[in-house]
């Protein structure tokens, strides 16, 4: 049994719960906040969520785990099966994450917890993302799924992270930067929101955030 330590606030650890839900993989969940990274530093070197613990050891960095639950959980794949097709699927996952998200993260101190973001950083990650956005413009394919006709690994990636980039391009920016370079994300959220797996990680999510804002600690992703 595979267990997925993290909590639900986080769009990484939301990333790997909506992975094991669509595949059917039978998991449970650890509640571990990040700012108690000394005592699971063992498991994740950097100290982020999420990790997984496993019959086999513990492991770091979500795009590691989901492509080991893939080969691990072959049935339900949620890769495309032609080799190819399979390194496009992740080419544009490392697009929206690394260039995307990644970027659009170095805002979440003002545009989720309340702190201050300098306007140097705002205006060079603005740059960054313009650039990310364009790349996975060019690589999406909304038709209606992200890569394709099928649901895929691309899906639980950039349902979760379209969340936190949109409302923080509303936020530092008041302009939709998600809306600006994909046109049909309206669309495809809105199709992605009637899928049960997802309503569930969104519902756990509020629930998570609940929690986490009655801790009332200082943390900025
Ligand atoms: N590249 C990592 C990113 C994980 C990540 O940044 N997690 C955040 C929560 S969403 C975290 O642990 N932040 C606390 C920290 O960086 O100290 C992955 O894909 O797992």
């Amino acid at each position: 049994m595979i267990t997925l330590c993290g909590f639900g606030v986080s769009n990484y650890y939301n990333k790997l719960k909506l992975v094991m839900l669509e595949k059917g993989i039978p998991f449970q969940e650890k509640l571990v906040y990040p700012w108690q990274r000394e005592s699971f530093r063992q498991h994740s070197p950097l100290g982020k969520i999420p990790y997984i613990e496993t019959e086999y050891g513990s492991l770091s960095e979500s795009q590691v785990i989901l492509d080991f639950l893939e080969e691990r959980y072959p049935e339900l794949p949620l890769y495309p099966t032609a080799l190819f097709e399979r390194a496009k699927c992740r080419e544009l996952i490392q697009n929206l994450e690394l260039n995307a998200e990644w970027v659009a993260r170095r805002l979440y101190k003002e545009s989720f917890f309340g702190g201050n973001v300098s306007e140097e950083t705002k205006r060079e990650a603005k740059e960054r993302l313009m650039i990310g956005l364009q790349a996975v413009a060019q690589l999406a394919q909304f038709s209606p799924y992200i890569f394709g006709s099928v649901f895929t690994a691309a899906d639980c990636v950039a349902y979760v992270h379209f969340v936190m980039i949109e409302h923080t391009t509303v936020k530092i920016y008041g302009r939709n930067m998600l809306e600006e370079f994909l046109p049909d994300v309206a669309a495809y959220m809105a199709l992605m929101d009637l899928r049960p797996h997802i309503q569930t990680i969104m519902e756990d999510r509020q629930a998570a955030l609940a929690s986490f804002l009655a801790l009332d600690v200082k943390y900025d992703g």
